[in-house]
Parts: C-alpha cells; structure tokens; sequence
C-alpha cells in the first residue's frame, strides 16, 4: 500500500519530497507535516492523521536536526513514530540572543514570504531590504506588500521605491482590509502553498491575515495543551488553512528574526555592491579606506548611492554580529586582550626607554 500523493499535495508535497523516499519508506512510512511546536511534542497532520506525537524520538545529529513548524517528517506506519526529517527547500532560522548562540530553527517549507510595510511614514527602505536578504537567504520568495494604499496620495510612488531595492520583485498595493484587494495575492495562497508575514508592528499584517482568511479564526483557533504543571493553555497553532487551500504560517518566531548566516541574502539584494567588491585589490577588503576598492571608488564616482553603501554596510555589520558563534566571539574578545596587553607591554617598554 502507498499513499495518496495527490491528497498529500494540499499540504505542501510536492516532487521535491517524494524524491527524498526510497522504496522500503513508501512500504513503511507516512510523510505528515509539522502544524506546531511544544515542549518534547509536536503536532503533525497529513490527509486523515492529526495528532500529537513526541518529538524526543527523532534522530537529531545535528543543529538543524529538530523538527520546525512546516516540516515534512517520515512516521512509521504503525507507531506514528518519526523515522526522519526531509530536506528543506526552505528554511528560517535566527541566533538564540546570550550565552550559547544557539541556533534556533523558526519555519521550513515556506513558499512565498509577504514582507508588509505601509505607504506611509512607516515605509522604510532599510528596513525592507533587510527584509528581503532574510527571505533571499532562507530561500523563500518575497513579494513586497504596501498596505493602507487606500489612505496614501501617491501609492505609486511607494509602489515604485520598493521595486527598486531587488530586480523583479514583486509589490502590491492594496488596503488590507479589502478582500477584492487583497485577491492579487491569491496566487501566492494556493492549494498547498505556504505562505508567511514579516514586517514591524502597526503596518497591517493581522488585518491582512483576517481578510486572508476570511475571518478572525487564528485569533481562535488555538489549541488545548497541559503545561507542565499540569493546567491547560492554549496556544496557537502555527500553520492555519486558507480559503484557496493554502497555508498562512503564524508564529512568534518571524517577529524576531534577524539576519544570521545570511551573506548569501544580503549579497542577492546588494548584488551591485556585491559585484563591486570582486574587483577590489584586496580580496579582504573592507570597503572602508583600502587603497584599490572599487565599492569607495563607486560611491566617490557617484554611480553608487551613499545611503544605499551605508545601510549595506549597517546590514553587514548586523548579520556578522548575529552570525558570530560563541567561539568567534571568545576568539575576538581574546584576540582584543591580547591586542591590549600588547599595547601595554609595549608602553611599559617605551617608558623603559
Ligand atoms: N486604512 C487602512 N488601515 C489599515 C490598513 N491595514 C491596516 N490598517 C489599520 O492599521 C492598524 C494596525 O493594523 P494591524 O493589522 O493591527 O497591524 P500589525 O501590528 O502589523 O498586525 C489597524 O488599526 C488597522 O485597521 C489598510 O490597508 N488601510
Ligand atoms: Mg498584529
Ligand atoms: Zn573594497
């Protein structure tokens, strides 16, 4: 017996998973996907299964081993117990703030990312470029959406700025509280694509969530769970259906997300700059007084723009703060005692003289 693969792709399957199966899995095994996180449980569903299943059996061997909300996992026919994780096509993750830097995976498997912004005082070009680097690094598609359309003069104008901060990204409009607006991004929303929201607070994304899905749902539909002293809460399921059958991915973690391990992004969405600084002479260039840097040499020749080489430059310096592990950090602060007794040392020396 095998399952339906065709019922399996309204959650999200496609041929990219089913690659990932050999023989003796189709025989033994059940892909279901990853609905929620708990404490040591996860909550899992696929065409006639929904339930709740202990993460703890899981082979984890490595940082990014543990099963996140949207990921498809192996279950064993019988038991349900999870036999594996399947690669990602993509994936979010940030740096736990503190001590350790622990890598903290936020959502797999999201398709499209609706990075929200309004048109108004609230739209910050930085900002949305930090954003995309994020969705270009974690692999998912971003389309810039400009809510409170309905209340801007000009929202062309917003519409046209954002457009150019990636080549061919896309931009709507809209008011977020109108559905006939809010259909432009039905596309993104179909049978078993899964979708999510990035943006700061106030520019619209619970209202676009209601008008996505139709109805205040996600602010009710959570689900009963014991804590640990044994009382009942309720917390919020992080993937929820939409009315084209697609998924809107709803959990705490987007709202923290910083650029970590994200070069890759940021080269995407400054790729002028990243094309720049291959013809610097020196390979470790820093772009900052090296004599032979072409990214300087740009932005004195005028065909950079200063503010776009300095929020590139902010970005960077973020993503390798974030980025640092617990190791380099140790390494730097040691390197920068040594740097300071070596200054000392050599004080001490010249006082000698
Ligand atoms: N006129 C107008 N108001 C909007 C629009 N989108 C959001 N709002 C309003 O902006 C405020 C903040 O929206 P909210 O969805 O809570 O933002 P969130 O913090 O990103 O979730 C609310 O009062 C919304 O009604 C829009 O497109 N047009
Ligand atoms: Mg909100
Ligand atoms: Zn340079």
């Amino acid at each position: 017996m095998t399952f339906d693969t065709s019922d399996l792709a309204d959650f999200g399957w496609n041929a990219f998973f089913q690659s990932q199966l050999d023989i003796d899995d189709l025989q033994t095994a059940i892909p279901a996907r990853v609905m929620a996180v708990h404490r040591g449980r996860l909550d899992v569903a696929a065409p006639d299964l929904d339930r709740r299943i202990p993460s703890t059996a899981l082979p984890a061997d490595s940082e990014t081993a543990t099963a996140t909300v949207g990921d498809w996992l192996l279950l064993d026919r019988e038991s349900y117990r999870p036999l594996r994780l399947l690669d990602r096509k993509s994936l979010f993750k940030r740096r736990a703030p503190g001590t350790g830097r622990k890598l903290q995976l936020i959502a797999a498997n999201v398709d499209t990312v609706f990075i929200v912004s309004s048109c108004n005082a609230d739209f910050n070009t930085a900002r949305l470029e930090r954003y995309l680097a994020v969705a270009r690094d974690a692999d998912v598609t971003p389309v810039i959406v400009l809510t409170k359309a309905d209340q801007a003069e000009k929202p062309d104008e917003f519409v046209r700025a954002a457009s150019k901060l990636l080549p061919g990204v896309l931009v709507e409009a809209i008011d977020a509280r109108d559905a006939k607006d809010v259909a432009c991004l039905a596309v993104w929303c179909e049978s078993g694509q899964t979708v999510a929201l990035l943006g700061s607070s106030g520019v619209g994304k619970s209202t676009l969530t209601n008008t996505l899905t139709g109805d205040d749902r996600i602010a009710t539909q959570g689900i009963r769970e014991d804590d640990a002293k044994g009382r009942h809460t309720t917390t919020a399921r992080a993937l929820h259906r939409l009315p084209g059958n697609g998924w809107l991915l709803d959990t705490p973690g987007m709202r923290e997300l910083q650029l970590t391990d994200a070069k890759a992004g940021l080269d995407d969405v400054f790729a002028d700059i990243a094309a720049l600084a291959e013809a610097c002479r020196f390979s470790n260039c820093r772009h900052e007084t090296e004599p032979g840097c072409a990214v300087l040499a740009a932005a004195e020749g005028g065909s950079l723009a200063p503010d776009r080489l300095k929020r590139w430059r902010k970005l960077v310096a973020e993503e390798a703060r974030n980025t640092e592990s617990l190791a380099d950090r140790r390494a730097r602060e040691r390197g920068f005692g040594k740097m300071v007794k070596g200054i000392m040392k050599s004080k001490r020396e010249q006082g000698k003289e």
